[in-house]
């Protein structure tokens, strides 16, 4: 039975063990897990109940990033497992999580599922200034800028992205696409972006809309 990895997949996070949630990663997808599957109802299940366990403060800092890790290597696995659809160009996204954030565990699901579907993405990683988003959109003459903020912190970066490109006078160029925990659609509304996307799969279906696909 497929299923029994879910669970599993689920405890290997919450115990931090990166070996173990790799292991059965690969065992998983070995016996035809589908890897979107794994992450959505094994691994991400296990990351959300820590981060609930940590605001509650039944664990703490060194459990949560013992969590992180196993969860950044499982969720590696899964995302180089999803096949990409290489022979169509549907489009070019530069992504990234803004600055002073390190949070790229999402933001490396959600650039998976896009070159999934076509899309030509560029990911700048995590701690992304926005001078340095609007650059490289520019340099390669992008369709979408797409960024992702965990902390209520450093989702400005969101607005500043906004505000500098009407600045440069760039902002019709391109079109934004804001996701992360702490957002949502009244967010994107108040700053100004053209989109909001709740996960990995939401952020294809409206970054299609965007471009008009
Ligand atoms: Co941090 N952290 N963390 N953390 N962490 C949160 C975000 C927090 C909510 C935990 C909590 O208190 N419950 C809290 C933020 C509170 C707030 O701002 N109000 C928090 C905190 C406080 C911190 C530190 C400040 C802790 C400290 O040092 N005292 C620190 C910050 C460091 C920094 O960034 N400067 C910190 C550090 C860390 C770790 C390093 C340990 C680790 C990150 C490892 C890594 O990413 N490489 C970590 C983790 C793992 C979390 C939680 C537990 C899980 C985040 C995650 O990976 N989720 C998180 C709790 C939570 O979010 N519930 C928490 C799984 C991932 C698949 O979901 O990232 O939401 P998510 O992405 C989704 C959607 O949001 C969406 O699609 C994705 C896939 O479905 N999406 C997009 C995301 N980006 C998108 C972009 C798009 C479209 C959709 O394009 C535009």
């Amino acid at each position: 039975m497929k299923e029994r990895f879910l669970p599993e997949a689920k405890k290997s996070i919450l115990e931090g063990d990166r070996e173990k949630a790799e292991d059965l990663a690969r065992k998983a997808l070995d016996e035809g897990v589908d890897p979107v599957v794994l992450l959505e109802e094994g691994f991400i299940p296990g990351i959300t109940e820590v981060g609930r366990l940590f605001e509650d403060e039944e664990i703490f800092l060194p459990e949560l990033m013992l969590a992180a890790e196993a969860m950044k290597a499982a969720a590696a696995i899964c995302n180089d497992a999803i096949p990409k659809e290489r022979a169509r160009r549907r489009g070019k996204v530069v992504i990234g999580t803004v600055e002073g954030d390190i949070h790229d565990i999402g933001k490396s699901i959600v650039e998976s599922f896009l070159s999934a579907n076509g899309f030509e993405v560029y990911d700048l990683g995590r701690e992304v200034p926005v001078a340095q988003f609007i650059d490289k959109a520019v340099e390669m003459e992008a369709d979408v800028i797409a960024t992702s903020a965990l902390l209520t912190t450093t989702m400005g970066s969101q607005r500043g992205l906004e505000e500098e490109l009407k600045r440069r006078f760039l902002r019709d160029k391109f079109k934004t696409i804001v996701g992360g925990a702490p957002v949502d659609q009244n967010w994107a509304d108040t700053i100004g972006a053209d989109a909001y996307a709740e996960d990995a799969a939401d952020a294809v279906e409206k970054i299609k809309e965007l471009i008009g696909l």
